[in-house]
């Protein structure tokens, strides 16, 4: 009886520790805030490493500029920026090298820079 006790709570145990590391396998660990304003993107150059999932942060403050969307062409991703509104998108950057990030009409750019 005592033993299976033990053995409940080693499972127990078990399932605790995969639980946690598939949580944080899911969790960005870099999380970096960019605001569109009148200059355009700020930062507009961004550093990352390589295979760490990222989580960027876009918030539009600004009714000035074309930066309505913003666009990872090499990712495929893109994301409607609605007025005063956090955006998040998440990636992990599989290539090292300089990606570029932009508005929906490719003419506000912004630089990431893989490591
Ligand atoms: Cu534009």
């Amino acid at each position: 009886m005592k033993r299976r006790t033990l053995l409940v709570l080693a499972g127990l145990m078990v399932l605790a520790v995969i639980v946690t590391a598939q949580s944080q396998k899911n969790k960005p660990s870099k999380t970096i805030t960019v605001k569109i304003t009148k200059k355009g993107f700020e930062p507009k150059e961004l550093s990352l490493q390589r295979d760490v999932p990222v989580r960027i942060t876009f918030i539009r403050q600004t009714t000035e500029t074309c930066g309505t969307e913003v666009v990872f062409p090499d990712y495929k991703i893109s994301k409607p920026l609605p007025l005063n509104k956090p955006v998040n998108i998440e990636f992990t950057p599989t290539k090292e090298g300089d990606l570029k990030f932009t508005c929906g009409m490719d003419m506000l750019r912004g630089k990431v820079i893989v490591q």
